[in-house]
């Protein structure tokens, strides 16, 4: 393993569970989103096909959410990683809520879309979510007048820059990994990747995550409890 020092690069992917202390809902866990409704009705493009009314219901309820919720502890614990390291700081998230982005930082890929855009599926056009009219049962394009769809990657489409993220898993000495079950593939199989090109692997979650085999380091509990110091205790000797 690559020793730790002012020149590491460090990768941090997250996913629902830093935005639950923000009171955005998780996917698994108790009271979780896929307990209302089937993952193939709502995140697949044969659900939207089949009943896009359905599926811009369930992202409108979701989009609305971000507008009352704002960063915490844990998200800005992250900012300040980045402020710290600057280009040595990359963020990937599974995320879709926008709050990494609201919490500033800017090194940041959205590997599952977001729920603040939407694009057409006819002329490719994208939209601002806030920018359409979500009071109609469904958003047509202006220029094309084609139905709308989320900027949402579902189950069986392929995660944004998946190139750019291998990338920055080879050459991250160490890979921190917060609020996500490691249930999803491809983003699950990063650690894996991370361990075989020598990083160390640090989660931080409230229950064991699946991929643990993998995880060198795992602090269990909530994110905006742990990050801040464990952030505080890394720029002792990353900075
Ligand atoms: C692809 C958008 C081909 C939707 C999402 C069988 C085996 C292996 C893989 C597959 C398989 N069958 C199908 C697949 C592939 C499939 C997959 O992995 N399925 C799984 C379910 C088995 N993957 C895909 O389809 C992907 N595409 O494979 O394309 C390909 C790929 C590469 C190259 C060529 C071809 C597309 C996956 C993207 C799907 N879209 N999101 C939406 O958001 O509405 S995934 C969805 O799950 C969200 O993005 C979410 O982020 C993601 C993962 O969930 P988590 O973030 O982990 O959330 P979860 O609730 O699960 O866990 C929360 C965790 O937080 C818990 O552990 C909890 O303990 C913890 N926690 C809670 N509170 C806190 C906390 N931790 C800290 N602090 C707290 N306060
Ligand atoms: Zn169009």
């Amino acid at each position: 393993m690559k020793p730790l020092d002012r020149k590491s690069h460090i990768l941090v992917l997250t996913g629902a569970g830093i935005s639950a202390e923000s009171g955005i809902r998780t996917f698994r866990d108790v009271n979780g989103l896929w307990e209302d409704h089937r993952v193939e009705d709502v995140a697949t493009p044969e659900g939207f096909v089949r009943d896009p009314q359905l599926v811009w219901s369930f992202y409108k309820q979701r989009f609305q959410q971000t507008l009352t919720t704002a960063p915490n502890p844990g998200h800005l614990a992250l900012k300040k990683l980045e402020d710290a390291l600057g280009d040595r700081f990359w963020l990937v998230t599974q995320n879709v809520d926008g709050l990494h982005e609201d919490a500033g930082n800017k090194n940041l890929i959205e590997m599952h879309g977001s729920l603040h855009r939407c694009f057409c599926t006819g002329c490719g056009a994208i939209y601002q979510t806030s920018a359409i009219d979500l009071d109609s049962p469904l958003p047509f394009c202006s220029a094309c007048e084609m139905l709308l769809r989320p900027d949402i990657v579902w189950f069986g489409e392929i995660p944004y820059q998946l190139g750019r993220i291998e990338q920055l898993l080879k050459k991250s000495q160490l890979l921190l990994i917060v609020g996500t079950s490691g249930t999803v593939y491809p983003a699950a199989g990063f650690v894996m990747t991370a361990r075989y090109f020598g990083a160390k692997t640090v989660a931080v979650n409230l229950d064991p995550p699946h991929n643990s085999s993998f995880i060198d380091e795992f602090h269990q509990g909530k994110a905006g409890d742990i990050l801040p110091d464990l952030v505080d205790r890394w720029l002792t000797y990353l900075k």
